[in-house]
């Protein structure tokens, strides 16, 4: 028979004092604890009360392998009920119950190490109790040491966690402290902005006229050019156009020669369209005539014109190219050859891809500068001019770069105020991440705080896994997946986390992880599985888990052996207990 060291007998086993029994061992009947043979003692005729009451019986029915009793308490000793408990008492291990159907079944039950369960002479199990209970009894010193282990560490952390609340607390405070200076810096830079963002309002409506002429004399330059584009473009465009006209008119028609039937098709829609947008645009131009034009608008109305213009021209240049690739050579329509004649002797000069002469760039209009107004005469205009002066002369002679344009004054407020926004929004964020700190249950005590941050990992198949307690999971492979955030506790007892909204799973649900702690020397990741798609399960061992044992507590004595109590029954003593604590 294997029997399992960390086999704990047939549900719960309790450190109980072994009772003393006041029933002698030789008239206990087989199959009951000793705590529990009184309930056996028979009346003064020799009868005996089922223990549910239902039924008088004699007591020499007992353990006679006949079931008289529906639950079965008249045969705690045979299999003849099958459904209560027989006591192993397993001396040199502990006791342990099993339900009375596996009473000579054949088979060795390891709960009961003294092979009691098997007497009817044809199966022989061993009692291996002593080998067994030396096992566990080192089993249980080994636990016993971890537990008294992780207490230890366990106090440290309950130290730590409370000072961390407490640091935490201080730090708020000072946060708050500082956000309330970095707001009045903020105010004042605002205010200094508003001011200079007014002045320099004022300033351009005061200018306007001034700065429209000084904008004309810097633009006209360039508005001439644009329009001797437009002018070149619009030539080229009435070329085209009457090239088209004329293919229109002369192509012989009994050619029937469909591409350049297409390409006449294509120059009707054309001009159909054209009719439309002619209209729109003489209605705009009229619009825009009655208005007195700045100079930039001037320009970009004539930047617009020319690139309208560039693309009426790519349209007709691509229908007679279209021509060019398709039509029948042997016709020699002359109408056609003449069009084809036009398009080769203008394509040098035009990228097709981009409706854009070959030799002309767009122009770049340059900035407006505009010298606003200091708003206070700081005194350092003395300076500014000296050092003025000295970035033009450098300027004249080619080191200019090595001096630097100086700020504006609206330059360096805008600046200020940035600077104090930004630091404004650092300490929002601060403050958001310390209360977020302040609010998470870190278990009783604060037991837990110590592990907030710190991240492990843990080997399992292909991935590793990776966790950051109170923080994210991970599994890593050839990509990090997130398994989710810490969400929360599962229930009261501080045992069981939660780490929710990761990665969604392909067809399936938002991965997420439970993480069940328990008591360890050392914090570690002792397993990791994926009982459903996309839900994983970690087991974490961890200091903070163990129970605290204070030094007074008095260990274990080994020689006292823990009795079992028989399933669905309340030990003796225990309800007293309950009602002693209330
Ligand atoms: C990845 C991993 C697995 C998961 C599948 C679901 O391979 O995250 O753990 O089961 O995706 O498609």
């Amino acid at each position: 028979m294997k029997a399992n060291v960390l086999c704990i007998p047939l549900l719960v086993s309790i450190a109980l004092n072994l009772v003393q029994a006041n029933v002698p061992d030789n008239e206990r009947p087989r199959g009951v604890a000793p705590s529990r043979a009184k309930l056996y003692t028979p009346d003064s005729t020799g009868n005996w009360k089922c223990l549910d009451g239902s039924k008088t019986i004699s007591s020499k029915s007992i353990n006679d392998d006949f079931c008289d009793c529906p639950d079965g308490s008249d045969e705690p000793g045979t299999s003849a009920c099958g459904n209560t408990y027989f006591y192993c008492e397993n001396i040199g291990h502990l006791p342990a119950y099993i339900r009375t159907s596996r009473l000579n079944d054949g088979v060795c039950d390891p709960e009961c190490c003294d092979g009691t369960d098997e007497f009817d002479g044809l199966t022989h199990c061993p009692n291996v109790c002593q080998e067994v209970g030396t096992e566990a009894r080192k089993e249980r010193e080994r636990v016993r040491k971890i537990e008294k282990e992780g207490s230890k560490i366990k106090s440290k952390y309950i130290a730590y966690g409370k000072g961390a609340k407490k640091r935490l607390r201080e730090q708020l405070q000072n946060l708050k402290t500082k956000t309330a200076q970095i707001e009045e810096k903020t105010a004042k830079a605002q205010a200094v902005l508003d001011e200079l963002n007014a002045k320099r309002q004022e300033y351009l409506e005061s200018s306007k006229a001034e700065r429209e002429a000084a904008r004309k004399i810097q633009l006209e330059p360039f508005i001439q050019q644009q329009k001797q584009m437009l002018a070149k473009a619009i030539e080229i465009k009435s070329k085209f156009r009457s090239t088209l006209d004329d293919l229109k008119e002369n192509y012989n028609k009994n050619y029937h020669d469909l591409a350049v039937k297409a390409t006449i098709t294509g120059f009707d829609e054309y001009l159909e369209e054209l009719k439309q947008e002619e209209a729109d645009a003489a209605a705009q131009e009229s619009k825009e005539a009655d208005q007195d034009l700045t100079a930039i608008k001037l320009l970009t109305l004539a930047q617009t014109q020319t690139y309208d213009v560039k693309k009426e021209i790519g349209r007709m240049f691509q229908l007679i190219k279209s021509m060019k690739e398709g039509y029948n050579t042997e016709y020699n329509d002359e109408a056609v050859l003449k069009a084809i004649k036009v398009l080769d002797d203008f394509a040098p000069s035009w990228k097709d891809d981009q409706n854009e002469f070959v030799d002309e760039d767009d122009i770049e209009v340059p900035e407006e500068v505009i010298e606003t107004p200091q708003l206070a005469d700081s005194g350092k205009g003395v300076f500014d001019s000296i050092y003025g002066s000295i970035r033009k002369a450098a300027k004249s002679v080619g080191i200019g770069f090595l001096f630097k344009e100086p700020k504006s004054e609206l330059e360096q407020a805008q600046e200020t105020h940035r600077k104090t926004s930004d630091e404004q929004k650092k300490l929002k964020d601060e403050i958001a991440g310390v209360e977020r700190k302040l609010e998470t249950d870190y278990g009783k005590d604060e037991a837990f705080a110590q592990l907030v941050d710190q991240c492990f990992e843990y080997k399992e198949a292909e991935y590793t896994y990776s966790l950051c307690l109170f923080g994210e999971a991970h599994q890593k492979s050839n990509s990090d997946i997130s398994l989710g955030k810490f969400s929360s506790w599962v229930g009261d007892n501080h045992d069981t986390q939660m780490y929710t909204g990761g990665l969604r799973c392909w067809n399936g649900p938002e991965r997420s992880v439970k993480v069940t702690m328990s008591c360890g020397a050392v914090n570690e990741i002792v397993a990791v599985s994926e009982p459903s798609k996309c839900e994983y399960l970690l087991k974490f061992r961890t200091p903070a888990a163990c129970r605290i044992i204070s030094d007074s507590e008095v260990p274990e004595d080994p020689n006292v052996i823990p009795e079992a109590i028989m399933p669905g029954t309340v030990p003796e003593g225990a309800e007293k207990k309950k009602h002693d604590e209330l």
